[in-house]
């Protein structure tokens, strides 16, 4: 069965005005919880890659990052790491983590990729084509399918020259990175493009803006998890290895009923 990725935040509240983080408590309690509903893999991120978001100093992604890997690695959870320093991936392998999940796949820090092979954790490369900040200048495609998958493969040779075992690699096509609303489409569509690099692939729409643009925009966070569950469902079908998600009970459901309509 596709493997679940739960979303574990330790990130500002971004409801609240003036530096009060996400302490480790709750974000623990929070892996914890997605744990106990089905998740596989935790995925914590201290630095959020949405767009137009502003990048984080290393040193407070560490301090956000570290204390929660460590007490959810020390329960025997596998743990990934949502980040695009190569220091902080050290770092979290140290903790525990199992993953590194580089968005940029291996493009935002020139240290990552030796830093990896160095550590021998999988890594999840992602597609890219530049910082959040203006990455919609960058969203233009013949056929995006086709070129995500080429230009993940240039991302996987490069991992793998630099020491990565190609076993190790896994892919993400990237969805909501440089992309328009039309072309996640297209590229969901697309994704036996992606799937045939032979690598594993995961694929994260969790909430994503596009999926707010199929419901309308009055569609709250309830709405976008059931939409969620439902791309989700569409990109295992599609041959996805994992899918990475902020509601893990209702993603686990929509892939048992999957499941069963398989047999
Ligand atoms: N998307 C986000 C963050 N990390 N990691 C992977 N591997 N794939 C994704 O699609 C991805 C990611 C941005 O979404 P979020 O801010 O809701 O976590």
């Amino acid at each position: 069965m596709t493997a679940i990725w739960g979303i574990v935040n330790a990130t500002p509240d971004s409801f609240s005005d003036g530096g009060r983080y996400a302490d480790p408590d709750s974000a623990v309690a929070h892996g914890l919880l997605l744990r106990a509903q089905g998740a596989d893999v935790l995925d914590i991120g201290g630095e959020s890659t949405r767009p137009g978001a502003e990048r984080v100093p290393v040193a407070e992604e560490q301090r956000r990052v570290v204390p929660v890997i460590e007490r959810l690695a020390a329960e025997g959870i596998p743990v990934s790491v949502d980040t695009l320093n190569a220091s902080t991936a050290v770092a979290a392998v140290r903790a525990g983590a199992r993953i590194v999940n580089d968005v940029s796949g291996g493009l935002a820090d020139p240290d990552m990729l030796d830093a990896v092979a160095a550590t021998g954790a999988d890594i999840a490369l992602g597609h890219w084509r530049g910082p959040s900040s203006d990455m919609y200048a960058r969203a233009e495609y013949g056929r995006v399918g086709r070129e995500v998958a080429a230009e993940l493969r240039e991302r996987v040779a490069a991992a793998a020259a630099a020491g990565i075992a190609p076993s190790r690699i896994i892919v993400d096509p990237g969805v909501g990175f440089a992309k328009t609303v039309a072309q996640n489409w297209e590229l969901l569509r697309e994704l036996s493009d992606v799937v045939a690099l032979g690598s594993r692939v995961l694929v994260g729409t969790s909430r994503k803006r596009f999926l707010v643009e199929a419901l309308g925009d009055d569609a709250d966070e309830r709405r976008r998890d059931l939409a969620t569950a439902v791309t989700s469902v569409l990109a295992a079908r599609a041959g996805a290895w994992a899918v990475r998600v902020h509601d893990v009970a209702a993603t686990r459901d929509a892939l048992a009923v999957l499941g069963a309509w398989d047999g």
